[in-house]
């Protein structure tokens, strides 16, 4: 695993932070070393398919990046007829992923899409993830694609929303910021490191609430909602369509 030292020496401008390949290469890495539980979560996205398969059906992995919560996804999947569809806007990120799906036996057939999240139809889903891609759109475009996922789900399906969020309590929220920020430093990254990057995303990743994203899975129609994990200001949250009533 390539080891990421972007942002590790003195930088004149910052650039806005974007999914190129010399992040590709270190992607990995840097995942691990920056979102607390990321293990964790990827675990837990296999074990919740195998829960929540169903035969002849779609699983979406919406900002897959390098595939790993299509590959726990994939590993899971024992029913027939189901295919796996990972996307991302990212060249970079697609070409790798495509790769890295291939280079793993499976009969579920995986497909890889270059496009943008909002733009992809979507349907027949047993599940979707979207595992800490959200927070990176617009956020007037939020409650549409979170709508589209509740329509494409069927009955007792399952969308798994991990995001970064951010605490209506300035006191606590700046606790977590710290809390991340130390758990960096253990991973090893400089305070350089640690500012760089957070002037690299802070206008194109917005996070929002835990309150927001549960009213908008509400409005969308999800009967079932819950925070399943969270680790200071990272959470993964499970949002599940009601079985079809007899
Ligand atoms: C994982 N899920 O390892 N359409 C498609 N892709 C997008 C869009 C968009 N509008 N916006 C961002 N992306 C992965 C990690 S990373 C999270 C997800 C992070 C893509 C972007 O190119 C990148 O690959 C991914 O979403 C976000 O489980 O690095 O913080």
């Amino acid at each position: 695993m390539q080891k990421d030292h972007i942002y590790a020496d003195p930088l004149g401008h910052i650039q806005d932070f974007c999914f190129d390949s010399a992040v590709v290469d270190v992607f990995p890495d840097m995942i691990q070393r920056s979102v607390p539980g990321y293990q964790t979560i990827i675990q837990t996205i296999g074990k919740l398919t195998s829960r929540f398969q169903q035969a002849d059906s779609n699983y979406y992995d919406l900002g897959c990046s390098l595939g790993a919560a299509s590959l726990a996804m994939r590993r899971q999947i024992t029913e027939p007829g189901c295919q796996l569809i990972g996307v991302d806007n990212s060249t970079a990120m697609v070409e790798r992923c495509t790769r890295h799906l291939q280079a793993f036996r499976s009969d579920v057939p995986a497909t890889v899409l270059l496009a943008d999240i909002r733009d992809i139809p979507m349907e027949n889903a047993a599940m979707v993830v979207s595992n800490f891609t959200l927070q990176f759109l617009a956020k007037e475009d939020r409650a549409r694609l979170i709508e589209r996922i509740y329509k494409a789900l069927k009955p007792g399906g399952i969308f798994v929303l991990s995001e970064k969020i951010i605490e209506p309590d300035a006191t606590t929220h700046e606790l977590l910021i710290d809390l991340h920020h130390d758990f960096k430093r253990a991973n090893g990254y400089s305070e350089l490191e640690i500012s760089q990057k957070r002037t690299a995303l802070e206008n194109v990743m917005r996070p929002d609430s835990l309150a927001e994203h549960k009213a908008r899975l509400s409005a969308a129609g999800f009967e079932h909602i819950s925070l399943w994990f969270q680790c200071f200001n990272f959470c993964s949250m499970v949002a599940i369509k009601a079985e079809a009533k007899r």
